[in-house]
């Protein structure tokens, strides 16, 4: 019988939806493994092929660990609040909530056709009022907390007014930003509105006005990982600096734990890093320094406090509060013309390696604590108004920016670390000897940094701080499709709670947003449903929803709580986390700080929620160009043919050809060395870019001009070669490959372990059509295994020989290892040996494919059931328990051994691995070839 996937593949996926197969019970005798796939955003594109390469990894593994005696847990949804549906609204007129729908239905068509094992009775929809009604309400658990540094946890807000009544706030260890102290009779005297401003000071979701990522052009502010370059991450808009009233999450509070805990997880280090880069912990020291003819003082942030009688001047912030009142009449045009040039550079611009360096004088002075010394105080775009306390003591001996900066206004420069015993060493390796600093001369610079520091605190002039490059979040959003803020505000903007949730998104006809406005404003009765209140019209932002989308899985229908106890107690933690880097800072740093509040609640029984976490690769896609030719002497445009291009032009192609892309619809032999339009693809292509229709298109064949081929003598067809390049799979370079292509054409099981069979699941690696030939060949292979020449089964019930043995227990072995280390690519290497050596061997019994498909079916699900069945089963495969490797079948029963007579090799010979010296002996001397060496020898 011949293999048609068509047939078989859609009967069991229809035969595993009517009997739910993969759905899973929160009670079970079995331990749980739960792995989880990055739900995703369902755009309007529909997946391609480079979308599910880690979901068929993570579904194999699925399927593994549950034939392998395992409950396990493989969800999956949609994130689906966010901009681009929005974006498509306005473009458009169709409402986020219709295409939103649509493109998951699709998105689910799709990922259906793949053949995974997904639970879709726990599907969750972040844009679903009964998801968001949880996620209005752990925004609501963040607003009523604080950070205790003292217990290092987070702590109900009402515990601490309980404090302030008592005793204020100056024995309050907190994360906060409230710099003023009180006393509890102070704070019983303050009126409601300066308590709340307060209290917002301590919250974990608190609001204040600060300075943002306003991006004109999408209407919104955007989080520091939505900003890329200088640019919005979707779009590439330009995002400049603005200040606004907004919501933020107090992550910074989690910072060292954060930090610390990314020991505990199973990720790759080159994560890690990131995140801890991400982080960026510094120790060092907070230093007041006095101003001269002014109270306030300057409160810097140095890693370096040993080196601070080197400090001979003083940096602030362009932005820094300080500017203003500290800048002299003489200097104030210098200042402001400073200013104005500042505002119109990107943050990325800022920090990038300063080539020209720039800078303003106030015209103030400020005190040395240390020295007495009076230090100029200048104000400089290096100077990052978010990073420890926006202004620096500069010191140009020990520090490349300050020396820069200093060499060009001509400040002082003053060494204080003497390196000549650490050469080659830099200022990161903190090494060296101090000299011209007081009390620490003869120091090395360690011992400088805690005297100092030590000093310092003596005086009441700072004390060791450390600092994080970690910010607190942005949370709001001036959108329409995202989870509306359960908060109201009183006639006095005080913010109270809406509990009653959800609070559904009104709906909306009209949401373009305004300058600042955000569209919710326009549902003017919602705004004022409650009587003498406002509602907040920010919507929340992307990452709101997928923060703990992977609690909800848990037990997605309860209506009382996010997920009950028992069921978070029974599933804990993500087991296998598989998903793209691009979510390293955002998504995963978010979701982390969100379950370590919930497990300071004791909501959640686990520290951290994703145990090991594997990146899968990127799929790329080719790229086909053709050659416009730039300088030809003619009007007309001309192309080249590639093979043509290269000979007239050689390595200098580029200066004298554009490279125009292709839908690669029209291209043969895509991603070939062979690839090319014929007559046919070149008019087809005229026909998609009609601007070229009196083009002319020049190969070796001959020329195609105004619709008609003119070959050269014998040609009749043309190969008009195309130039392939790697790059993005994505729809604006007109290569996206649809997965239902591929699998219409090959069948699921094929696409699923060709997409495995590509490469090492974490490399990134290009969509290369030549190898799936192979793979669909081996599966046809496995199928005729099993079938005569005639199309009647082949299986017997012989007992398989232990050649065949050895042959299924080797490719056990190998694949349960290698599913175990996620070298899913060699497991498809491994199967296709050994279905060619049982080819070899000839015969087919039962014994033999009945282990090898419970092998297979976590690759290729379909003809597995589809083999099972056939083999008499009426239970699914995916049911059954995977095979167990037996080293035994794996012995060689004989050894080949070559015979020796006076040291020369005179023969060779099989003897059984069991054999004692003695029958070695006897029997090497009954061989012929060894009787002949030995005559008249014995
Ligand atoms: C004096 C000093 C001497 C410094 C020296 C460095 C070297 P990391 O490691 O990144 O935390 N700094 C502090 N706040 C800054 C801001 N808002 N913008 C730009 N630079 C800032 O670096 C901390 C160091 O970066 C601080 O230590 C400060 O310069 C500078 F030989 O103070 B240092």
């Amino acid at each position: 019988m011949e293999y048609k996937p068509g047939d078989i593949e859609p009967k069991w996926r229809s035969y595993w939806k009517e009997k739910e197969i993969y759905k899973v019970s929160n009670k079970s005798q079995n331990p749980k493994f739960y792995v989880l796939d990055m739900f995703p955003y369902p755009s309007g594109a529909g997946l391609h092929v480079g979308h599910p390469l880690g979901y068929i990894a993570s579904d194999i593994y699925s399927r593994f660990k549950r034939m392998n005696g395992f409950n396990v847990l493989h969800p999956m949804g949609f994130d689906a609040f966010g901009l681009p549906a929005e974006q498509y609204a306005i473009e458009t007129g169709i409402h986020p909530a219709v295409s939103t729908a649509d493109n998951i239905k699709r998105y689910k068509e799709q990922m259906d056709n793949i053949g995974f094992s997904f639970d879709w009775s726990r599907e969750v929809e972040t844009c679903d009022p009964k998801y968001y009604k949880w996620t209005q309400w752990i925004f609501l658990e963040l607003y009523q907390h604080y950070y205790c540094q003292q217990d290092n946890k987070a702590k109900p807000i009402a515990d601490l007014i309980k404090t302030f009544e008592k005793e204020g706030n100056s024995k309050i260890k907190a994360a906060s930003t409230q710099s003023d102290q009180f006393t509890a009779t102070e704070w019983k005297n303050m009126n409601r509105k300066t308590q709340e401003e307060i209290l917002m000071n301590y919250r974990l979701a608190y609001r204040k006005t600060g300075f943002v990522n306003w991006c004109e052009a999408l209407g919104t502010v955007l989080a520091n990982d939505e900003v890329k370059d200088g640019v919005s991450e979707r779009g590439g808009h330009p995002v400049i600096q603005r200040p606004m009233l907004q919501w933020s999450l107090r992550i910074t509070a989690y910072a060292e734990r954060l930090l610390n805990d990314l020991d505990h997880v199973e990720w790759s280090e080159a994560l890690k890093t990131m995140q801890r880069n991400w982080i960026g912990r510094s120790e060092g020291a907070q230093v007041f320094f006095d101003i001269v003819g002014h109270d306030q003082q300057i409160e810097i942030f140095t890693t370096r406090p040993d080196t601070i009688f080197g400090a001979t001047y003083m940096v602030l912030a362009p932005e820094h509060d300080l500017v203003a009142k500290l800048t002299t009449p003489e200097q104030r045009n210098e200042i402001d013309a400073y200013i104005k040039y500042v505002n119109s550079r990107s943050e990325r611009e800022r920090m990038a390696e300063v080539k020209e360096v720039t800078g303003a004088f106030t015209g103030a002075y400020a005190i040395n604590p240390l020295n007495e010394m009076k230090v100029p105080i200048w104000i400089g775009e290096y100077v990052l108004k978010d990073y420890g306390t926006g202004a620096i003591m500069a010191v140009p001996s020990d520090d490349e920016r300050d020396k820069a900066f200093a060499t060009k206004f001509g400040l002082e420069i003053i060494d204080v670390v003497d390196k000549t015993d650490y050469p080659g060493a830099t200022l990161h390796d903190k090494l060296g000897k101090m000299i011209n600093s007081g009390f620490i001369n003869g120091m090395e610079v360690p011992e400088a940094i805690t005297a100092t520091i030590k000093h310092i605190e003596a005086l009441d002039r700072g004390a060791g701080k450390i600092n994080y490059k970690l910010r607190d979040a942005n949370y709001s959003r001036q959108r329409y499709w995202g989870e509306p803020f359960p908060i109201i505000y009183d006639n006095e903007g005080i913010p109270h709670m809406d509990t009653n949730l959800p609070l559904t998104l009104p709906e909306l006809d009209e949401f373009k947003p305004g300058s600042g406005e955000a569209p919710l404003s326009l549902a003017k009765d919602w705004v004022h449903e409650i009587d003498g209140f406002a509602r907040e019209t920010d919507t929340m932002p992307g990452f709101a929803g997928s923060s703990w989308y992977f609690l909800r899985y848990m037990d997605p229908d309860n209506e009382d709580e996010f997920a009950s106890q028992e069921a978070l107690n029974y599933w804990r933690d993500v087991d296998l986390y598989v998903g793209g880097t691009e979510h390293a800072v955002g998504h995963l740093m978010y979701s982390r700080f969100w379950h370590k509040f919930l497990y300071d609640k004791g909501l959640v029984p686990t520290k951290e929620p994703f145990k090991k976490l594997i990146n899968q690769g990127m799929i790329q896609g080719i790229i086909e160009f053709v050659y416009l030719i730039k300088d030809q002497v003619d009007s007309d445009k001309r192309f080249f043919s590639s093979d043509l291009a290269t000979e007239r032009f050689g390595d200098n192609i580029g200066e004298h050809a554009t490279k125009i892309p292709v839908h690669i619809d029209f291209v043969q032999n895509y991603g070939t060395s062979e690839s090319c339009l014929n007559v046919e693809g070149i008019r087809k292509f005229i026909e998609w870019r009609p601007d070229y229709k009196d083009a002319i298109f020049e190969s070796k064949e001959g020329q195609f001009h105004n619709g008609s081929f003119i070959p050269v003598t014998g040609a009749s067809d043309m190969r008009f070669m195309t130039h392939s390049e790697v790059g993005k799979m994505s729809k604006s370079k007109y290569n996206v490959i649809n997965p239902d292509d591929v699998v219409a054409d090959y069948g699921a099981d094929t696409f699923r372990m060709y997409e495995m069979f590509l490469g090492p699941i974490e490399q990134s690696k290009p969509w290369d059509t030549n190898g799936i030939d192979g793979v669909y060949k081996f599966i046809r292979r496995f199928w005729s295994l099993i079938h005569k020449e005639d199309g009647t089964l082949n299986i017997t019930e012989e007992k398989p020989s232990p050649a065949a043995l050895k042959i299924l227990h080797t490719c056990i072995k190998k694949v349960s290892t290698d599913i175990e280390r996620f070298s899913f690519n060699t497991c498809v290497s491994s199967f296709m040996v050994c279905v060619n050596d049982l080819k070899k061997n000839g015969a087919s019994p039962k014994a033999i494919i009945e282990p090898l498909t419970l092998l297979l079916a976590p690759f290729a699900p379909h003809i597995c059931e589809e083999v099972y069945s056939l083999l008499g089963h009426n239970e699914s495969v995916h049911l059954a328990e995977y095979p167990i490797f037996d080293e035994s079948h794996l012995k060689e029963d004989s050894v080949e051994y070559p015979i020796c007579i006076n040291g020369k090799k005179r023969a060779v010979h099989h003897f059984a691995t069991d054999a004692s010296k003695d029958d070695i002996e006897a029997i090497a001397l009954e061989i012929d070839a060894i009787q002949k060496w030995l005559e008249g020898v014995q």
